[in-house]
C-alpha cells in the first residue's frame, strides 16, 4: 500500500470568491472532462453562491471507476484493522474540523447549526463504530457432516462499489455508506447530491487527510443522468447503495436487476406518530414537534403524520398549532432560528404544491401554508411550517412523501385504529407510538410495520448502532448502520477444508447404500 497522500484541494480557502471545486479520481483534484462548472447555493439566500463544481460526465466516471479498480486489489489485501485506522483518524479529524463543516452544511443545506452539528456527529459516531468493525468482520464457522473436515464462512468484498447520496443528511448519509464500504475492503466512486457538493467534498478532505491511499476514493460530482447512471451502467462496479426519492430508487434498481448487480436502496418515507389516549401531552407535544419540522421536514423519518385518539384530539390540536406558529424561520447560523429553508426551489414549489392539493382533498389548513416571500426571508426557500387538520387516511397529503414542513393529523377511535392508519402507506420506515400503557407499547412494537419503531419518542433520532431501513416501498430489504451495514457491502464465501487426505463425498458418504440396494 502505498503511504502517499495527496494534498487537500489546492484552490481552497485562498479568497472569499466562491471557489471552483474539482472531482478527486485517482488521488489527484482533477476537472471534469468537460471543463464545465455548476453553481451550489444557499438555500437561505439562493443569490449567494456556495461553491462551483465539476460538471461531470461518463468519460469522468470511467476514470474513477479505473481508478476504484486499479486500487481495489491492493485495498482488498490491506489487512482490515489496517483499513479501520484510517476510519478512526478519520473520525478524529471529523470532530477537529466538526464546527467548520457543520457551518458550511448550514450555508449549503440550510438545516439549523445545532442540527448540523448533529449531522457531523453522525458522522464521527458511524467512523468509530466501523473503526471497531475493522476488528470484527465477523464470519462464522459450523461442522461439517464429515470427519476431518473443517467448515467456515467469511465476508470478501464486493469490489468497486458506487456510492449515490442525497443532500438532506450530507455528511451522515455518505458516512454509513462510506464507511462499512471501506472497512470491508471495497474502493469508491462516490456521487454526491448536486445540492450539496461541498459538504460531500469536506468529507473526502477528511478521508484523504486520514490516509486513504489513492484510488481507493474517487468523488464525482455531477447530475444523476450524466454521473450517477454511467456508474450503475459500469460493468466493474458491482454493487451500488443509493438514498434518495422512490423514482430515483426504482430506475437505478430496476437496471441494476437487469445487470444483476447488487443494489440496496434507502428510499421515501410516511412515517407517523400515534398518540393514545393516555398519552403524556407535553412528551407528545415537544416530540411532534420536533419530529414533523426538525430539518424543515426534510428527514426520510420526518413524521409526516400525526394519528391522534380522539378523546385527545382537540386538546393535542390546539397545542400543537399553537407550539408551531411559534417557531421561527430563518437562516441556520443565526440564533433562536428553529426551522431553516427547504433546499431549493423546485422543492419549494412542490411542498407548496401538496398544500394546495391538501386544502382541494378538504384538509383543514390550521397553521401556515405558504411560501416566505417577504423580506430576508424572500431571498430563500422558505416554507411556513404547515399543519393540516381533520385528514382522512386515504387523502394524498397522508400517502405521499412531502419532503417539507407539512404535516396531517388525523383522528382515530382507538389504538388498533391508530396501527391501522398508521401501517395504511405504501411505506415503512418508522412509526412512533406514545402510550403509558406497557401492554399497548409492545403490541405497538409487534404491530406496526415498519423499520423503524419509536416508544414515547418521534419519528426521527436513529443512532447508527442499531440497523435503519424500512419495509414496502421504502427499500429493497438493506439496512445500513449497526451490525447489518457491511451485509451489504461483503459477499460471502463458504470454505471448506477437508484435511482427511482422502475424497470425502457430502451426502452420499454420509449414507452410505444399504446392503440390499
Ligand atoms: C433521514 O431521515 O434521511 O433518525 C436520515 C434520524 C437521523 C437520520 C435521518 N439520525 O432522523
Amino acid at each position: 500500500m502505498s503511504t502517499t497522500t495527496p494534498s487537500l484541494e489546492p484552490a481552497r480557502g485562498r479568497s472569499d470568491a466562491p471557489q471552483v471545486h474539482n472531482n478527486y479520481i485517482g488521488g489527484r483534484w482533477v476537472k471534469a472532462r468537460s471543463g464545465e462548472t455548476f453553481p451550489s447555493v444557499n438555500p437561505a439566500n439562493t443569490s449567494e453562491v456556495v461553491g462551483h463544481f465539476a460538471a461531470s460526465g461518463p468519460e469522468d466516471v470511467k476514470a474513477a471507476v479505473d481508478a476504484a479498480a486499479r486500487a481495489f486489489p491492493t485495498w482488498r489485501r490491506t489487512p482490515p484493522p489496517a483499513r479501520a485506522d484510517i476510519i478512526l483518524r478519520a473520525s478524529h479529524i471529523l470532530e477537529t474540523r466538526k464546527e467548520e463543516i457543520a457551518r458550511a452544511m448550514v450555508r449549503e443545506m440550510g438545516k439549523v447549526i445545532k442540527e448540523a452539528r448533529g449531522d457531523v456527529q453522525e458522522a464521527i459516531d458511524m467512523a468509530k463504530y466501523m473503526a471497531g468493525e475493522g476488528r470484527r468482520l465477523f464470519g462464522h464457522t459450523c461442522p461439517s457432516e464429515l470427519p476431518d473436515k473443517f467448515a467456515m464462512a467469511v465476508r470478501a468484498p464486493v469490489g468497486v462499489v458506487g456510492l449515490i447520496t442525497p443532500w438532506n443528511f450530507p455528511v451522515a448519509i455518505p458516512s454509513w455508506k462510506m464507511f462499512p464500504a471501506l472497512v470491508a475492503g471495497n474502493t469508491v466512486v462516490f456521487k454526491p447530491a448536486s445540492d450539496t457538493p461541498l459538504c460531500a467534498l469536506m468529507l473526502v478532505e477528511v478521508m484523504i487527510e486520514a490516509g486513504l491511499p489513492p484510488g481507493v476514493l474517487n468523488f464525482v460530482t455531477g447530475s444523476g443522468g450524466k454521473v450517477g447512471m454511467p456508474i450503475v451502467e459500469d460493468p466493474r462496479v458491482r454493487a451500488i447503495s443509493v438514498t434518495g426519492s422512490c423514482s430515483v430508487g426504482r430506475q437505478i434498481a430496476g437496471r441494476c436487476g437487469e445487470l444483476m448487480k447488487r443494489i440496496s436502496c434507502e428510499l421515501g418515507g410516511k412515517n407517523a406518530i400515534c398518540v393514545m389516549e393516555d398519552a403524556d401531552m407535553d412528551l407528545v407535544l415537544e416530540g411532534a414537534v420536533w419530529g414533523a419540522f426538525g430539518t424543515a421536514g426534510q428527514r426520510c423519518t420526518a413524521a409526516s403524520r400525526i394519528i391522534v385518539h380522539r378523546d385527545r384530539y382537540k386538546e393535542f390540536l390546539d397545542k400543537f398549532v399553537a407550539r408551531t406558529s411559534a417557531l421561527k424561520l430563518g437562516y441556520g447560523l443565526e440564533a433562536g432560528v428553529d426551522v431553516g429553508p427547504v433546499i431549493n426551489k423546485g422543492q419549494l414549489a412542490s411542498v407548496n404544491e401538496y398544500v394546495e392539493i391538501g386544502k382541494k382533498e378538504g384538509a383543514r389548513l390550521v397553521c401556515g401554508g405558504k411560501i416566505r416571500d417577504d423580506g430576508e426571508l424572500g431571498k430563500g426557500c422558505f416554507h411556513e411550517p404547515t399543519v393540516f387538520a381533520d385528514v382522512k387516511p386515504d387523502m394524498r397529503i397522508a400517502q405521499e412523501e412531502i419532503f417539507g414542513p407539512v404535516t396531517a393529523v388525523i383522528p382515530v377511535d382507538s389504538f388498533e385504529q391508530a396501527i391501522e392508519v398508521a401501517n395504511g402507506t405504501e411505506f415503512g420506515l418508522s412509526l412512533s407510538m406514545y402510550t403509558r400503557d406497557v401492554n399497548r407499547a409492545f403490541k405497538a412494537m409487534e404491530e406496526l410495520e415498519s423499520g423503524i419503531v419509536y416508544i414515547n419518542a418521534p419519528t426521527i433520532g436513529a443512532e447508527i448502532q442499531l440497523p435503519f431501513g424500512g419495509v414496502k416501498q421504502t427499500g429493497n430489504g438493506h439496512r445500513e448502520a449497526g451490525i447489518t451495514a457491511v451485509e451489504q457491502f461483503t459477499e460471502w464465501k463458504a470454505i471448506y477444508v477437508d484435511y482427511s487426505g482422502r475424497l470425502q463425498k457430502a451426502q452420499i458418504d454420509t449414507h452410505p447404500a444399504k446392503k440390499a440396494d
